[in-house]
């Protein structure tokens, strides 16, 4: 049976543009490229003005507040033309092909996805989501090694782990779940966080839906803190003590690496 997602709530989605542009200045401050520049180096390709239909869908928990008009304006921020279907799931789907979208956003409680009806590229919010973080954290301009600490080793974490592995960082990780601890270990080559023996680190990736997962014994001064997770895996308190970098964001940076990897 298909895992349930955090799912978002009206709450996180407030003011989606303010909080992408702060995101956006943040990436630009950590690795000197914006949000496009890193979907443009971790994909190969750019926009030509594809338009994109957003279908709202109502199954499971069903329609979240603002979460399509959230997808309006990210995909505005990215200078793709969108808009959002008036009829919601199948009579949705219908209208958005028949207004000329070229690509399809939609999701329900365990699948958000992105298809190009162009080309038949279809992709997934969760691997994608850690795909484009744990990008971002791995061109951290200030860092001092190839040591990189992620905590999260699931369907979001795992894909991002896999991705810094394959970009030749040395990757200590960690997972509260045995099993998906192990299928890193193993598949990966992740070398086993011991929380007995801390070590600092000044790249940090973070994919889990809890709060406080990161402990002070690794944070090091001005280390980046890549982070999709939902609440907060660092309080207020540790961010500011340690003048961590965090990149954080709730929907945007998931979704225009979806755009870019099925352009
Ligand atoms: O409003 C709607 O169309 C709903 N069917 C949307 C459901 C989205 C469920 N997924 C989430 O809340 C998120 C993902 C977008 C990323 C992580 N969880
Ligand atoms: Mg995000």
């Amino acid at each position: 049976m298909a895992i349930k997602m955090a799912l978002l709530t009206p709450n996180d989605l407030i003011n989606i543009n303010k909080q992408l542009q702060e995101a956006d200045s943040t990436v630009q401050r950590v690795t000197g490229l914006d949000i496009k520049g890193i979907c443009k180096a971790l994909y190969g390709t750019s926009p030509s003005s594809e338009k994109v239909g957003i279908v709202p869908v109502t199954s499971g928990n069903g329609i979240i507040g603002n979460f399509s008009a959230s997808l309006h304006a990210i995909t505005q921020y990215f200078g793709f033309e969108s808009f959002v279907t008036d009829m919601p799931d199948v009579s949705g789907y219908y209208e958005a092909v028949r207004n000329g979208a070229e690509i399809i956003l939609m999701a329900d409680d365990y699948t958000f996805l992105a298809h190009n009806l162009k080309n038949g590229k279809m992709a997934n919010n969760q691997p994608c989501t850690g795909i484009i973080y744990a990008e971002i954290a791995s061109r951290y301009l200030k860092a001092d090694s190839k040591d990189v600490f992620v905590v999260g080793l699931g369907k979001v974490g795992f894909p991002g782990a896999a991705h810094l592995v394959q970009k030749g960082f040395r990757v200590y990780g960690y997972d509260p779940d045995e099993n998906l601890f192990q299928r890193a270990v193993s598949n990966l080559g992740v070398i086993p966080f011991n929380p007995e023996k801390p070590k600092k680190f000044s790249i940090i990736f973070e994919a889990t839906p809890c709060a406080n997962t990161i402990p002070e014994s690794v944070l090091s001064e001005n280390c980046v803190l890549s982070t999709p997770g939902i609440p907060c895996a660092i309080s207020e308190e540790l961010r500011t003590k340690y003048d961590v970098q965090v990149v954080a964001e709730p929907l945007g940076i998931g979704t225009v690496s979806m755009l870019y990897s099925v352009l």
